[in-house]
Protein backbone atom coordinates (compact mmCIF):
# COMPACT_ATOMS: atom_id res chain seq x y z
CA UNK A 1 0.00 0.00 0.00
CA UNK A 2 3.00 2.46 0.67
CA UNK A 3 4.10 1.20 -2.27
CA UNK A 4 1.38 2.54 -4.44
CA UNK A 5 0.48 5.56 -2.73
CA UNK A 6 4.51 6.54 -2.83
CA UNK A 7 4.28 5.55 -6.77
CA UNK A 8 1.10 7.46 -7.02
CA UNK A 9 3.17 10.69 -5.94
CA UNK A 10 5.93 10.28 -8.18
CA UNK A 11 3.63 9.78 -10.82
CA UNK A 12 1.34 12.68 -10.15
CA UNK A 13 4.90 14.78 -9.88
CA UNK A 14 6.26 14.07 -13.37
CA UNK A 15 2.92 14.24 -15.00
CA UNK A 16 2.84 18.24 -13.23
CA UNK A 17 6.42 18.57 -14.97
CA UNK A 18 5.71 17.64 -17.87
CA UNK A 19 2.53 19.52 -18.42
CA UNK A 20 3.81 22.70 -17.08
CA UNK A 21 6.70 22.40 -19.63
CA UNK A 22 4.79 21.50 -22.31
CA UNK A 23 2.33 24.18 -21.98
CA UNK A 24 4.54 26.97 -21.04
CA UNK A 25 4.52 30.27 -23.29
CA UNK A 26 7.85 31.25 -22.87
CA UNK A 27 9.82 31.76 -20.05
CA UNK A 28 11.93 35.28 -19.25
CA UNK A 29 13.82 33.71 -15.89
CA UNK A 30 11.01 32.88 -14.00
CA UNK A 31 10.84 30.17 -11.86
CA UNK A 32 10.27 27.07 -14.30
CA UNK A 33 9.99 22.80 -14.43
CA UNK A 34 12.45 20.76 -15.46
CA UNK A 35 11.62 17.21 -16.71
CA UNK A 36 14.44 13.84 -16.55
CA UNK A 37 13.82 10.12 -17.45
CA UNK A 38 15.94 8.65 -20.96
CA UNK A 39 15.45 8.49 -24.41
CA UNK A 40 12.98 5.99 -25.47
CA UNK A 41 11.41 4.76 -21.56
CA UNK A 42 8.09 5.34 -20.66
CA UNK A 43 8.32 8.80 -19.46
CA UNK A 44 10.02 9.60 -22.88
CA UNK A 45 6.88 7.94 -24.66
CA UNK A 46 4.70 10.02 -22.36
CA UNK A 47 6.19 13.34 -23.00
CA UNK A 48 5.79 12.22 -27.57
CA UNK A 49 2.36 10.99 -26.57
CA UNK A 50 1.11 14.32 -25.13
CA UNK A 51 2.95 16.41 -27.56
CA UNK A 52 1.38 14.33 -29.94
CA UNK A 53 -2.32 14.89 -28.44
CA UNK A 54 -1.29 18.64 -28.22
CA UNK A 55 -0.47 18.65 -31.74
CA UNK A 56 -3.54 17.42 -32.85
CA UNK A 57 -5.87 19.52 -31.15
CA UNK A 58 -3.87 22.34 -31.04
CA UNK A 59 -6.27 25.40 -31.01
CA UNK A 60 -7.71 23.67 -28.01
CA UNK A 61 -3.95 24.77 -26.27
CA UNK A 62 -4.43 27.78 -27.87
CA UNK A 63 -7.81 28.73 -26.96
CA UNK A 64 -6.56 28.44 -23.52
CA UNK A 65 -4.10 30.74 -23.68
CA UNK A 66 -5.95 33.18 -24.85
CA UNK A 67 -8.72 33.00 -22.49
CA UNK A 68 -5.69 33.07 -19.36
CA UNK A 69 -4.25 35.90 -21.41
CA UNK A 70 -7.28 38.21 -21.05
CA UNK A 71 -7.83 36.84 -17.24
CA UNK A 72 -4.11 37.76 -16.70
CA UNK A 73 -4.96 41.20 -18.00
CA UNK A 74 -8.00 41.74 -16.08
CA UNK A 75 -6.09 40.88 -12.70
CA UNK A 76 -3.17 42.72 -13.29
CA UNK A 77 -3.17 46.07 -10.77
CA UNK A 78 -0.42 47.28 -12.79
CA UNK A 79 -2.08 48.47 -15.78
CA UNK A 80 -4.80 51.14 -16.02
CA UNK A 81 -7.69 50.71 -17.87
CA UNK A 82 -6.26 51.87 -21.18
CA UNK A 83 -3.50 50.12 -21.00
CA UNK A 84 -6.13 46.79 -20.08
CA UNK A 85 -7.53 47.52 -23.72
CA UNK A 86 -4.49 47.70 -25.73
CA UNK A 87 -3.17 45.00 -24.26
CA UNK A 88 -6.24 42.72 -25.06
CA UNK A 89 -6.41 44.30 -28.70
CA UNK A 90 -3.15 43.23 -28.79
CA UNK A 91 -3.58 39.24 -27.72
CA UNK A 92 -7.14 39.52 -29.69
CA UNK A 93 -4.98 40.14 -32.87
CA UNK A 94 -2.23 37.72 -31.99
CA UNK A 95 -5.04 35.50 -31.08
CA UNK A 96 -6.91 35.99 -34.50
CA UNK A 97 -3.23 35.16 -36.55
CA UNK A 98 -2.71 31.94 -34.88
CA UNK A 99 -6.85 30.98 -35.70
CA UNK A 100 -6.08 31.88 -39.38
CA UNK A 101 -3.09 29.31 -39.70
CA UNK A 102 -4.35 26.58 -37.24
CA UNK A 103 -3.63 23.96 -39.91
CA UNK A 104 -0.32 25.83 -41.24
CA UNK A 105 1.99 23.15 -41.85
CA UNK A 106 6.19 23.62 -43.13
CA UNK A 107 6.89 25.71 -46.19
CA UNK A 108 7.24 22.71 -49.35
CA UNK A 109 10.75 23.23 -49.44
CA UNK A 110 11.18 21.83 -46.39
CA UNK A 111 9.36 18.78 -47.45
CA UNK A 112 11.61 18.61 -50.64
CA UNK A 113 14.85 19.04 -48.22
CA UNK A 114 13.52 15.88 -46.16
CA UNK A 115 12.96 13.59 -49.23
CA UNK A 116 16.32 15.02 -50.61
CA UNK A 117 18.19 14.28 -47.15
CA UNK A 118 16.33 10.91 -46.88
CA UNK A 119 17.37 9.63 -50.13
CA UNK A 120 21.11 10.84 -49.42
CA UNK A 121 21.70 9.89 -46.31
CA UNK A 122 20.72 6.03 -45.12
CA UNK A 123 20.77 5.81 -41.20
CA UNK A 124 22.90 3.14 -40.05
CA UNK A 125 20.88 1.32 -38.22
CA UNK A 126 21.67 1.91 -34.50
CA UNK A 127 20.41 5.24 -32.83
CA UNK A 128 23.33 6.50 -30.30
CA UNK A 129 20.46 8.52 -28.87
CA UNK A 130 18.59 5.53 -26.96
CA UNK A 131 18.96 5.00 -23.33
CA UNK A 132 20.37 8.17 -22.88
CA UNK A 133 19.78 10.35 -19.56
CA UNK A 134 17.73 13.32 -20.71
CA UNK A 135 16.76 16.67 -19.72
CA UNK A 136 14.50 19.05 -20.62
CA UNK A 137 12.72 22.38 -19.69
CA UNK A 138 11.29 25.60 -21.17
CA UNK A 139 14.58 27.94 -20.57
CA UNK A 140 17.97 27.16 -21.87
CA UNK A 141 19.41 28.43 -18.87
CA UNK A 142 18.15 24.36 -17.37
CA UNK A 143 21.30 23.19 -18.88
CA UNK A 144 23.66 25.06 -16.63
CA UNK A 145 23.87 23.47 -12.86
CA UNK A 146 23.77 19.77 -14.45
CA UNK A 147 26.08 20.29 -17.35
CA UNK A 148 28.97 21.86 -14.38
CA UNK A 149 28.17 18.32 -12.39
CA UNK A 150 28.30 16.46 -15.35
CA UNK A 151 32.15 18.09 -16.14
CA UNK A 152 33.01 18.50 -12.64
CA UNK A 153 32.97 14.36 -12.79
CA UNK A 154 34.03 13.25 -15.95
CA UNK A 155 37.32 11.89 -16.01
CA UNK A 156 38.13 13.31 -19.55
CA UNK A 157 37.71 16.02 -21.26
CA UNK A 158 34.28 15.72 -23.26
CA UNK A 159 32.71 17.94 -26.36
CA UNK A 160 29.57 19.92 -26.23
CA UNK A 161 27.76 19.40 -29.16
CA UNK A 162 24.92 22.00 -29.55
CA UNK A 163 21.55 22.38 -31.59
CA UNK A 164 21.17 26.50 -31.38
CA UNK A 165 20.34 29.20 -33.58
CA UNK A 166 22.47 31.00 -30.72
CA UNK A 167 25.86 30.48 -29.53
CA UNK A 168 24.85 31.39 -26.19
CA UNK A 169 28.59 33.37 -25.28
CA UNK A 170 29.96 36.58 -24.27
CA UNK A 171 33.42 37.42 -24.40
CA UNK A 172 33.41 37.31 -21.15
CA UNK A 173 31.58 35.76 -18.10
CA UNK A 174 28.52 37.86 -17.22
CA UNK A 175 27.71 38.53 -14.02
CA UNK A 176 24.34 36.83 -14.05
CA UNK A 177 23.76 33.76 -15.45
CA UNK A 178 21.26 33.23 -18.11
CA UNK A 179 19.85 31.47 -21.60
CA UNK A 180 21.97 33.81 -23.37
CA UNK A 181 25.15 33.65 -21.06
CA UNK A 182 25.54 30.50 -19.72
CA UNK A 183 28.19 28.50 -21.94
CA UNK A 184 30.23 31.87 -21.46
CA UNK A 185 29.75 30.41 -17.60
CA UNK A 186 31.09 27.46 -18.20
CA UNK A 187 33.98 28.44 -20.62
CA UNK A 188 34.93 30.46 -18.30
CA UNK A 189 35.06 28.94 -15.12
CA UNK A 190 37.67 26.28 -13.60
CA UNK A 191 35.77 23.27 -15.25
CA UNK A 192 36.93 24.31 -18.92
CA UNK A 193 39.66 21.86 -18.72
CA UNK A 194 37.13 19.83 -18.74
CA UNK A 195 35.86 20.65 -22.41
CA UNK A 196 37.43 19.25 -25.27
CA UNK A 197 35.77 21.78 -27.99
CA UNK A 198 32.28 23.08 -28.31
CA UNK A 199 30.43 22.53 -31.97
CA UNK A 200 27.27 24.71 -32.42
CA UNK A 201 25.39 23.74 -35.54
CA UNK A 202 21.80 25.19 -36.67
CA UNK A 203 19.63 25.57 -39.80
CA UNK A 204 22.06 28.38 -40.91
CA UNK A 205 25.54 29.69 -40.56
CA UNK A 206 25.85 31.69 -37.45
CA UNK A 207 26.65 35.11 -37.34
CA UNK A 208 29.85 35.46 -35.86
CA UNK A 209 30.35 39.32 -36.56
CA UNK A 210 30.56 40.64 -32.97
CA UNK A 211 33.49 38.35 -32.88
CA UNK A 212 36.03 39.00 -35.42
CA UNK A 213 39.02 39.24 -33.25
CA UNK A 214 37.73 35.35 -31.33
CA UNK A 215 38.38 34.36 -34.56
CA UNK A 216 40.63 31.32 -35.25
CA UNK A 217 40.82 31.21 -39.05
CA UNK A 218 43.72 28.38 -39.53
CA UNK A 219 41.52 26.13 -37.76
CA UNK A 220 38.44 27.26 -39.89
CA UNK A 221 40.49 26.46 -43.34
CA UNK A 222 41.12 22.50 -41.58
CA UNK A 223 37.59 22.18 -40.80
CA UNK A 224 35.99 23.15 -43.95
CA UNK A 225 34.66 26.29 -46.01
CA UNK A 226 31.02 26.17 -44.12
CA UNK A 227 32.65 26.90 -40.86
CA UNK A 228 33.25 29.40 -37.94
CA UNK A 229 35.77 28.62 -35.38
CA UNK A 230 35.55 31.22 -32.18
CA UNK A 231 37.96 30.94 -29.53
CA UNK A 232 36.27 31.75 -25.92
CA UNK A 233 38.74 31.51 -23.18
CA UNK A 234 41.00 29.42 -25.71
CA UNK A 235 38.06 27.28 -26.20
CA UNK A 236 37.77 26.37 -29.83
CA UNK A 237 33.81 27.06 -30.37
CA UNK A 238 32.67 25.61 -34.17
CA UNK A 239 29.85 27.47 -35.61
CA UNK A 240 28.43 25.29 -38.31
CA UNK A 241 25.10 24.11 -40.44
CA UNK A 242 23.52 21.30 -39.39
CA UNK A 243 23.64 19.27 -42.71
CA UNK A 244 27.25 19.84 -42.23
CA UNK A 245 27.87 18.53 -39.08
CA UNK A 246 30.95 15.86 -39.41
CA UNK A 247 30.64 12.59 -37.94
CA UNK A 248 32.08 13.10 -33.76
CA UNK A 249 33.54 9.87 -32.20
CA UNK A 250 34.56 11.55 -29.04
CA UNK A 251 32.30 12.01 -25.80
CA UNK A 252 30.35 14.33 -25.91
CA UNK A 253 27.30 16.17 -24.27
CA UNK A 254 24.20 16.89 -26.71
CA UNK A 255 22.82 20.30 -25.94
CA UNK A 256 19.56 20.82 -27.86
CA UNK A 257 17.61 24.22 -28.69
CA UNK A 258 14.63 23.51 -31.10
CA UNK A 259 15.10 26.86 -32.16
CA UNK A 260 18.15 25.86 -34.31
CA UNK A 261 15.79 25.07 -36.72
CA UNK A 262 14.65 28.65 -37.03
CA UNK A 263 16.22 32.13 -37.96
CA UNK A 264 18.09 33.77 -35.05
CA UNK A 265 16.90 36.83 -35.26
CA UNK A 266 13.67 36.37 -34.46
CA UNK A 267 12.45 38.33 -32.17
CA UNK A 268 12.68 37.11 -28.24
CA UNK A 269 9.30 37.72 -27.00
CA UNK A 270 6.72 36.36 -24.10
CA UNK A 271 4.29 34.12 -25.87
CA UNK A 272 6.66 33.59 -29.00
CA UNK A 273 6.16 36.11 -32.05
CA UNK A 274 4.88 35.53 -35.74
CA UNK A 275 4.23 37.94 -38.77
CA UNK A 276 1.55 39.54 -38.99
CA UNK A 277 -0.20 39.89 -43.13
CA UNK A 278 -3.51 41.51 -44.54
CA UNK A 279 -3.92 38.06 -46.28
CA UNK A 280 -3.90 34.06 -45.33
CA UNK A 281 -1.94 33.72 -47.99
CA UNK A 282 0.96 36.46 -47.11
CA UNK A 283 0.39 34.85 -43.42
CA UNK A 284 1.65 31.69 -44.15
CA UNK A 285 4.01 32.39 -46.82
CA UNK A 286 5.70 34.83 -44.62
CA UNK A 287 5.83 32.86 -41.45
CA UNK A 288 7.34 29.95 -43.44
CA UNK A 289 10.42 31.83 -43.97
CA UNK A 290 10.92 31.48 -40.49
CA UNK A 291 11.59 27.54 -40.44
CA UNK A 292 14.88 27.02 -41.70
CA UNK A 293 15.44 23.13 -41.64
CA UNK A 294 13.11 20.60 -40.96
CA UNK A 295 13.44 19.18 -37.22
CA UNK A 296 13.23 15.58 -38.94
CA UNK A 297 16.55 16.17 -40.46
CA UNK A 298 17.91 17.94 -37.47
CA UNK A 299 17.57 15.09 -34.97
CA UNK A 300 18.13 12.27 -37.90
CA UNK A 301 21.59 14.41 -37.83
CA UNK A 302 22.52 13.72 -34.36
CA UNK A 303 21.00 10.67 -34.01
CA UNK A 304 23.30 9.50 -36.44
CA UNK A 305 26.35 11.63 -36.80
CA UNK A 306 27.45 11.99 -33.13
CA UNK A 307 28.20 8.81 -32.03
CA UNK A 308 29.33 8.62 -28.23
CA UNK A 309 26.39 11.11 -26.46
CA UNK A 310 26.64 10.48 -22.40
CA UNK A 311 23.97 12.85 -21.72
CA UNK A 312 20.84 14.84 -24.14
CA UNK A 313 19.46 18.19 -22.94
CA UNK A 314 16.55 20.04 -25.00
CA UNK A 315 15.32 23.55 -24.31
CA UNK A 316 12.12 24.21 -25.83
CA UNK A 317 13.23 28.11 -25.53
CA UNK A 318 9.66 29.25 -27.12
CA UNK A 319 9.92 32.65 -26.46
CA UNK A 320 12.68 32.88 -29.80
CA UNK A 321 10.23 30.68 -32.28
CA UNK A 322 7.72 31.22 -34.29
CA UNK A 323 4.27 30.56 -32.26
CA UNK A 324 2.83 29.06 -35.44
CA UNK A 325 5.17 26.14 -35.09
CA UNK A 326 5.78 25.63 -31.65
CA UNK A 327 4.02 21.93 -31.34
CA UNK A 328 5.05 20.92 -34.84
CA UNK A 329 8.55 21.14 -34.27
CA UNK A 330 9.01 20.24 -30.84
CA UNK A 331 6.78 16.34 -31.77
CA UNK A 332 8.59 16.09 -34.99
CA UNK A 333 12.34 16.65 -33.58
CA UNK A 334 11.72 14.60 -30.05
CA UNK A 335 9.74 11.86 -32.15
CA UNK A 336 12.64 11.42 -34.43
CA UNK A 337 15.03 11.29 -31.60
CA UNK A 338 13.28 8.94 -30.21
CA UNK A 339 13.08 6.18 -33.38
MN1 LIG B 1 18.77 29.59 -29.06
Amino acid sequence: MMFLFTWGIVISKMAKELESILKSIGNFGKDFDVFRCRVGDTDFMELIERLGVMLSSRMEFENQNYLDRLKEIDDDKSMNDERKRCNKELSERFYRIISLTSNINYPPTLGYQLEKFLEENHSNGKNHMLGLPFQIADPHVHVYPTMVELLKNSKDPVTIVRFDAHHDCHEKKKKKVSSGSYMSHILFSSIRNKINRVITASGERISSGLFEDLRDREEEEKFGKNCKVLRFNDIAHYLINILDLPVIEEPSILDIDIDGCEYAWGEARYGGHCLARPSLSCLEYDNHENVIVHPEIAARILRDRVKNPEMIFVALERVYRNRLFWLKEEFDFLETLGK
